[in-house]
């Protein structure tokens, strides 16, 4: 293609030039967004009903991110998944942490394997 007009060839450079810019900053805002993982703090706390209670009870993260449990209660307990053998804490003593990676997106509500009153869910988003 021959462009003629200097005035066309400004404006197709400009085009270009602001394309190419935006695509840029694009590409960096989406790699910031999965580059940086959060870490959520929750804790196990003492319940007069259910012994103990999770506290968020839902807790909502993003691929990647990371959540520890603190148990500051005073008794043991899991953080055990409902369904299948999603995730499970194991033997939480009082004191201790747990932390739980989100690898895989959906909603896992979880429970304690010590207490049939304590539940939680932790839903994790793309
Ligand atoms: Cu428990």
């Amino acid at each position: 293609m021959i462009v003629r007009s200097p005035r066309i060839l400004a404006l197709a450079l400009l085009f270009g030039i602001t394309a190419l810019l935006s695509s840029a900053t694009f590409s960096r805002v989406a790699a910031a967004r999965h580059a940086t993982h959060k870490l959520v703090h929750a804790k196990i706390v003492t319940d007069a009903s259910a012994v103990g209670a999770y506290k968020p009870k839902t807790i909502v993260v993003h691929l990647g991110d990371r959540i520890t449990f603190r148990n500051n209660s005073n008794a043991s307990h899991t953080i055990t998944a409902d369904h299948g053998r999603a995730f499970d804490s194991g033997n939480i003593a009082i004191g201790k942490t747990w932390t739980f990676t989100a690898k895989h997106a959906g909603s896992f509500p979880y429970h304690c394997s010590y207490h049939a009153l304590m539940h939680g869910k932790i839903v994790v988003k793309r």
